[in-house]
C-alpha cells in the first residue's frame, strides 16, 4: 500500500472505530443501502451518483440532460379558436362546460412531455458474501461519501466524489492488506445500450458504455477508467477484472447529445474530462472536489444548540425513528436536514455551461425509467421550491440552470403563446421537460390549463438581483425573459368587473364545488377566472417589471404597461370567515386540507400579504393556513416545508417549529431525500424544509432586514452565520434567551439597510440607537445588538 493509501484508510478506521460523527454534519449508518432511498447521493452539478455499499456495489448513474427523448410539439391546435368561447362560459357561469370545452381542446396532444431516465449504474462485484462492521456516511459539508467493512479479516473501503471543476464522479476502492483487492467492473443500463465493450488496450482500463433513449435523440457515451495499483486489469466483453490489487481507482464521465451537435463533440468532451482527471489523480481530484464544494456549503452555519444525550450521536436511521416518539431530544436532526438540503442543492444545480439543466423533481438521482410524475419540473410549486433557499442560504451560484433552462422554455413558449392564446410573449403551463415543452400537461380541470407557469419561474429574475445586486443579470438575463412574461400577460388577460384577469386558468391544484346554477352543481371543477393565486402573480410579475425599468432606466413599452396594469390587479379577497379567497366566490370545498397553498402566494414566497406590509391580508391569510392544517394540509414534504415558510412569514415561529417537527417525523426517507410519506422520494420538500428554516432566522422580502422574525421558544440559543439578506448583505446572527445577542452585518453592494429585530425591539448599530434606514459603504461592517 501507497503512503497515500495508508493515511485514507487509517483515516476511516479512525472514523469507524470512534464511532463519532459529527450529528449535524454526517448522515451514516451501520448497514449497507437496501434500496434507492437509502443509498447516498453525491452530484457534481451534471453528473449524480448513489452509493450503496452492499457487497457486490451497485452505484447509480445519472447524467442529468439524458430524457426519454426529442423535443415534441404537443400544442393542440384548437386552443386559439375555443379560448373566447371558453372565457364568455366562465364569465356567464357555466364553468362545467367550460371546463368540457376547454380540456380536449387545449391539453397536450399526447398529455405528457418527455421524461427524466437513468443513465446506467456502476456495477463493483467483490466478490465479498458478508460485510462485518460495516460503516458509511455522507458528508454534507464535503459533499462526498464512503464505507468501510471487514471481510475476512481486511478491511475495505470505498469513497466517491463528485468533482465540479473537472465535471467527473471518481471512486477509490481500498484493501488493508496488500493484495486483497478483486473486483469485476461493469457499466448496464436496463434500455438502450448501443455498445459496452471493455478494454484495457494501450494500457487504459476502460468500459464504454453508449445508449440512446430508443431513437437517436438523446444519444449519450459514458467511461468509466480504471487505475489499479499492485495488481492486474485483464477485459471481457463489458467487464474488467482487478486481481490482486490494494487501491483501485474509477473515474467517470457521460456526455450527451443535449449539449453537443454532433456523437463526435460528444465523445470528444468525453476523453478530454477522463484525461484531464486520470492525469490529476484520485487525491488531486477529491481535494479539489472538496475544496469547490466547501467553498460554497461552508459559506453558511447553523447551530440549534446540542441534541440531548446521545441523541445526536446514533446512526441515522435510528435517529429518524427516535425522533418521531422524542422530537425535542434531538434538535441537531434539524440541523442535519438543513444542512442536506444545501448538500443537495450543490450536488444537482451547477452552472456547466450554456445548457446547464437545475435540479429536477428528483434533484439529479433517479434509477427508474418510468419515475413518478417523470421526474420533470413541475412548475405549479416543485421547480419553485427547489430555489427557494439558493438565495438565502448563499448559494446564488446555483441558480444559472435556472436561468439556463427558462430562456430555452422561453422561446418555446413564444410558440405557444402564439399558437394557443394567439399573444406575443411567452407561456408554460404546470410541467416543463429539459426541452422547456410549454405545452399543457396531463388531463385535469385542477391542474392542466394553468399558463402561469412562466410567470411563477419569472419572479425569481428579479428575486436573484435582489439578493446579487448584479445589473448584467438583469439586463442580458432577465430583463428578456421578464419582457416576454410581461407581454404575454398584456395579451392574454381580459377586463373583466373592472380588472385584468387570468382564464381560462385555476389554482393548482385545487378544485370546487360548482355552485347551483353555475351548470353542475355539486360537481368538482378546476378551471375558472381571476384565481387568487393568479392575480397575486400577476401583481408580483408586474411590480417585478417596474422594479426593472426603474433600475436598468428604461423607457420600453412594458414599463408603461406594467403600471397601467398593476394599477387593474384585483387585490386579495376575504371570504366568510375572515380566510383569504382562493378563488372570485367563495366556492363549496372539495378539500379543506389541501396540500398546495396557491392563494397563499403573496405571504410566501411573495410579500402581499406580509404583516409588516398588510396587518388584514396576513391576519386573512392565517386564517386560511390554520384552517387548511385543521384539515390535514402539510401532508406531502413539500407542503409542510411551505407550511414551515408561512408561518415564519406570519412571525409565529412556534407553530412554524411545530411544522418543522412534523417535518421531520414524517417525511424523510433513510438517506434524508425528502417524501410524499413513503417513497418515491421528491427533492422539493429537501429545498423548501432549508428554505423554510431559514425564514425563522432572517427575512428581508419587504423591504426590510428583519433579524431573527420567528425565533421559535424551543431554540431559544443558538447561531447562523453567512445568510444573505435582499440588499446585498451578509448576516451573522447570534441569539440566546431567546433574544439577539448580536448581528454583524456585511454589506455587499452599499445598498440602504433598514432593519427590523424580532417584534420591534430597540436596537443599536454600530454603537448608535437606530432610528430608520441608514446607508452602507460596500464592505462596511454593521454590529447590531439590543439597546
Ligand atoms: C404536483 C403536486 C403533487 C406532486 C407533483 C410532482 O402535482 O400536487 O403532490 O408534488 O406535483
Amino acid at each position: 500500500m501507497g503512503l497515500q493509501g495508508f493515511i485514507f484508510s487509517f483515516l476511516s478506521l479512525a472514523l469507524l472505530v470512534s464511532g463519532q460523527y459529527d450529528g449535524s454534519r454526517y448522515a451514516w449508518y451501520t448497514s449497507a443501502a437496501t434500496d434507492f432511498n437509502s443509498a447516498l447521493p453525491v452530484g457534481n452539478g451534471r453528473l449524480g451518483g448513489l452509493m450503496y455499499c452492499t457487497p457486490t456495489e451497485r452505484v447509480s448513474l445519472n447524467e442529468n440532460s439524458i430524457w426519454s427523448g426529442p423535443f415534441l410539439n404537443r400544442l393542440n391546435p384548437n386552443a386559439k379558436s375555443v379560448l373566447t368561447e371558453v372565457r364568455s362560459m366562465l364569465e356567464s357561469g357555466n364553468i362545467t362546460g367550460a371546463g368540457q370545452v376547454a380540456l380536449p381542446n387545449m391539453a397536450g396532444n399526447p398529455n405528457s412531455p418527455q421524461h427524466y431516465t437513468p443513465l446506467g449504474q456502476l456495477n463493483l462485484d467483490f466478490g465479498h458474501s458478508s460485510q462485518g462492521s460495516l460503516n458509511r456516511w455522507l458528508d454534507t459539508y464535503q459533499g462526498n461519501s464512503g464505507c468501510s467493512y471487514i471481510y475476512n479479516g481486511v478491511n475495505y473501503t470505498r469513497e466517491i466524489i463528485a468533482n465540479y471543476p473537472t465535471g467527473v464522479l471518481a471512486m477509490r476502492l481500498q484493501a488493508s492488506q496488500a493484495g486483497q483487492l478483486n473486483i469485476k467492473i461493469s457499466l448496464s443500463r436496463l434500455q438502450n445500450v448501443i455498445s459496452n465493450t471493455a478494454s484495457t488496450s494501450g494500457g487504459a482500463n476502460s468500459i464504454v458504455m453508449k445508449g440512446n433513449s430508443g431513437g437517436s435523440n438523446p444519444y449519450f457515451a459514458a467511461e468509466a477508467q480504471v487505475i489499479a495499483s499492485g495488481g492486474s486489469v485483464s477485459a471481457s466483453g463489458s467487464t474488467l477484472s482487478v486481481s490482486g490489487a490494494t487501491t483501485v481507482d474509477i473515474f467517470f464521465d457521460a456526455e450527451a447529445s443535449y449539449r453537443y451537435s454532433t456523437e463526435a463533440a460528444a465523445e470528444t468532451e468525453l476523453t478530454r474530462k477522463l484525461s484531464s482527471a486520470t492525469s490529476q489523480g484520485y487525491q488531486a481530484l477529491r481535494t479539489a472536489a472538496i475544496a469547490d464544494n466547501t467553498a460554497l456549503v461552508g459559506r453558511v452555519s447553523l447551530n440549534l444548540g446540542s441534541s440531548s444525550g446521545s441523541a445526536a450521536n446514533q446512526p441515522t436511521d435510528k435517529r429518524l425513528s427516535n425522533y418521531k416518539s422524542n422530537p425535542g431530544n434531538d434538535v441537531q436532526l434539524v440541523t442535519l436536514m438543513y444542512n442536506m438540503g444545501r448538500h443537495l442543492l450543490v450536488a444537482s444545480s451547477r452552472d456547466t455551461g450554456p445548457l446547464s439543466l437545475p435540479a429536477n423533481l428528483q434533484g439529479i438521482w433517479n434509477e427508474d425509467f418510468n419515475p413518478a410524475w417523470g421526474s420533470k419540473y413541475t412548475i405549479n410549486i416543485n421547480l419553485e421550491m427547489n430555489y427557494w433557499h439558493a438565495e438565502t442560504t448563499n448559494l446564488a451560484e446555483t441558480t444559472k440552470p435556472f436561468w439556463d433552462l427558462l430562456a430555452v422554455a422561453k422561446t418555446r413558449g413564444e410558440l405557444a403563446a402564439s399558437s394557443m392564446y394567439g399573444c406575443s410573449g411567452f407561456v408554460l403551463h404546470h410541467n416543463i421537460d429539459c426541452w422547456g415543452d410549454p405545452a399543457p400537461v396531463d388531463y385535469g380541470t385542477p391542474y392542466t390549463i394553468w399558463p402561469l407557469g412562466g410567470v411563477w419561474l419569472s419572479t425569481h429574475l428579479m428575486e436573484h438581483y435582489r439578493f446579487t445586486g448584479n445589473k448584467t443579470f438583469l439586463q442580458e438575463t432577465a430583463w428578456p425573459i421578464l419582457q416576454s412574461a410581461a407581454d404575454f400577460c398584456f395579451c392574454y388577460t381580459f377586463l373583466w368587473n373592472g380588472y385584468y384577469t387570468t382564464g381560462p386558468s385555476l389554482s393548482p391544484e385545487n378544485s370546487f364545488i360548482v355552485p347551483s346554477n353555475e351548470s353542475k352543481a355539486g360537481n368538482a371543477e378546476g378551471i375558472d377566472i381571476s384565481p387568487t393565486m393568479d392575480n397575486s402573480l400577476l401583481y408580483q410579475l408586474f411590480s417585478d417589471v417596474i422594479e426593472a425599468c426603474q433600475i436598468l432606466g428604461l423607457t420600453s413599452s412594458e414599463c408603461s404597461n406594467a403600471k397601467n396594469y398593476l394599477s387593474k390587479i384585483k387585490p386579495p379577497q376575504t371570504g366568510s370567515y375572515g380566510q383569504i379567497l382562493e378563488w372570485r366566490q367563495e366556492y363549496g370545498e372539495t378539500e379543506p386540507g389541501m396540500r398546495h397553498l396557491s392563494p397563499l402566494f403573496g405571504l410566501y414566497p411573495g410579500s402581499q400579504m406580509t404583516p409588516t406590509v398588510s396587518s388584514s391580508l396576513a391576519s386573512a391569510a392565517g386564517i386560511l393556513l390554520d384552517h387548511r392544517i385543521k384539515y390535514g394540509s402539510g401532508d406531502t414534504g413539500w407542503s409542510r416545508a411551505w407550511v414551515i415558510a408561512c408561518y415564519a412569514r406570519l412571525f409565529n415561529g412556534n407553530s412554524a417549529w411545530n411544522s418543522v417537527q412534523t417535518y421531520l417525523q414524517t417525511f424523510p426517507l433513510t438517506n434524508l431525500f425528502n417524501s410524499n410519506n413513503g417513497p418515491p422520494m421528491q427533492i422539493d420538500g429537501n429545498f423548501g424544509f432549508t428554505a423554510g428554516v431559514t425564514e425563522l432566522f432572517l427575512q428581508s422580502h419587504a423591504n426590510l432586514v428583519h433579524i431573527l422574525p420567528a425565533l421559535p421558544s424551543s431554540v431559544p440559543t443558538g447561531s447562523v452565520t453567512g445568510l444573505v439578506a435582499r440588499g446585498g448583505f451578509k448576516v451573522d446572527i447570534h441569539w440566546s434567551n431567546g433574544v439577539l445577542g448580536s448581528a454583524t452585518i456585511t454589506s455587499n453592494l452599499g445598498s440602504t439597510l433598514a432593519l427590523r429585530v424580532a417584534n420591534g425591539s430597540s436596537f443599536q448599530v454600530n454603537g448608535q440607537t437606530y432610528s430608520g434606514a441608514i446607508g452602507t459603504k460596500a464592505g462596511g461592517v454593521y454590529n447590531v445588538i439590543l439597546q
